[in-house]
């Protein structure tokens, strides 16, 4: 029984086409420039990242940037409207205190924020941290009630800062408020049976910790993550994100964890790992509603991640999530820190959504050693719990 949520400015709905979610104000959360002593000194998770997508969805043809709010039926992507989500809306996931230890941060002078940041887990903060959080969290909320209300097809939200790190009381890893697990809560509130059950798929080279911890025994939300694992020296630096972790209580079964524990994987791994896991069980689980916890720093050129991705792979796992929940799917964008990369990869994704078939992978697509023995790994795992991942032959 939640308040109704603001009134955003009243668009035409586009039930056949994707959405996108961009607002230029979620650029100004920045790592103070004092910090900055060259080029290579930029923090990665830097506010060119959202306007390079945006830029180069434009040169795409699919977006008009050059204006920002009208609708324009000669453009493919239908614009939906950010907006702040409200401390209602974030508290379904953070508790109270967190919040306005968010909120309280535009008060606070940039010394002090650096001071505090000081403390915290690979976080810089900023007087315009909490609008900005706040916007993001908003942006996702929006795409995917414009989803679920059938106002667009499908859709993509630019956003930032990122969140899947983000867990009920303390922020990490640049994220302050959990942008898609606050969007699948309030898909829920608002949606009811018409949106009960969510996946949350997250390609996103980090363990999304936050995301996990948020639905650990939650029996309608079903996580799968698929990211880089090595024994405490990766970011979350925990072992939250091993294969071992499965839900608890009545979540039981309904969290999947794809542990890569190298760098350097590429396509043949993770589309084995879609064919092999995700795909099998998010059929047998029957979603509602798909989120992707959209990180593009498996991309090939990421200097964290140190990964391979194509933006045809992205294309082709795109693909392959639309035929679950009669194509209601969200993509939030997460990390990602190669301009170019995480640029051409949303706009691969982005023309999948629209409909054009994913490009060719004409590169040998077989998956490494590691890829296999990990996927085998985890469907021996998580055999208990699915069907599907029961082989004939056992
Ligand atoms: N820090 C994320 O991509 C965030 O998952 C990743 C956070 C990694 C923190 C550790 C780290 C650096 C590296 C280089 C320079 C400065 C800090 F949440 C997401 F954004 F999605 O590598
Ligand atoms: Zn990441």
């Amino acid at each position: 029984n939640r308040a109704p949520p603001p009134k955003s400015k009243a668009l035409p709905y586009s039930s056949s086409r994707t959405g996108l979610v961009y607002d230029v104000r979620m650029r100004f959360h920045t790592e103070p420039l004092d910090a900055m002593l060259s080029e290579d000194d930029i923090h990665p998770e830097d506010p060119r990242r959202i306007l390079e997508i945006y830029d180069q969805l434009g040169e795409a043809g699919l977006v008009d940037t050059s204006k920002h709010h009208v609708p324009n039926p000669d453009f493919a992507l239908w614009r939906i409207d950010a907006r702040k989500a409200t401390k209602e809306e974030i508290c379904l996931v953070h508790t109270p205190e967190h919040y306005e230890w968010v909120a309280s941060l535009k008060n606070e002078s940039q010394e002090d924020l650096n001071v505090m940041a000081a403390r915290l887990d690979s976080i810089y903060l900023h007087p315009t941290t909490f609008s900005c959080a706040s916007l993001s969290a908003g942006g996702a909320i929006e795409a995917c009630r414009a989803v679920v209300a059938e106002h667009v097809k499908n859709a993509v939200a630019v956003i930032r800062p990122p969140g899947h790190h983000a867990e009920h009381d303390h922020p990490g890893g640049f994220c302050f408020f959990n942008n898609v697990s606050i969007a699948a809560r309030v898909c829920q509130a608002d949606f009811g049976t018409t949106c009960r059950k969510i996946l949350i798929l997250d390609w996103d080279v980090h363990h999304g910790n936050g995301v996990q911890r948020a639905f650990y025994d939650d029996p309608n939300v079903l996580y799968i993550s698929i990211h880089v694992h090595m024994n405490g020296t990766f970011y979350p630096n925990n072992s939250y994100g091993d294969h071992t972790h499965c839900g608890e209580g009545k979540g039981e079964g309904l969290n999947v964890n794809i542990p890569w524990s190298s760098q350097g994987m590429g396509d043949g791994d993770y589309l084995y790992a879609f064919q092999q896991i995700v795909m099998p069980i998010a059929q047998e689980f029957n979603p509602d509603l798909v989120i992707v916890a959209a990180g593009f720093d498996a991309a090939k050129g990421d200097r964290l991640g140190m990964c391979e991705v194509t933006p045809a792979c992205y294309a082709h796992m795109t693909h392959m999530l639309k035929s679950l929940a009669k194509g209601k799917i969200v993509v939030c964008l997460e990390g990602g820190y190669n301009l170019q990369s995480i640029a051409k990869s949303t706009v691969a994704v982005t023309r999948t959504l629209m409909g054009e078939p994913p490009e060719r992978i004409d590169e040998d697509i077989e998956p490494k050693p590691l890829g296999q023995s990990t996927v085998e790994l985890v469907k021996r795992w998580q055999s208990k719990y699915w069907k599907c991942m029961r082989s004939r032959q056992n």
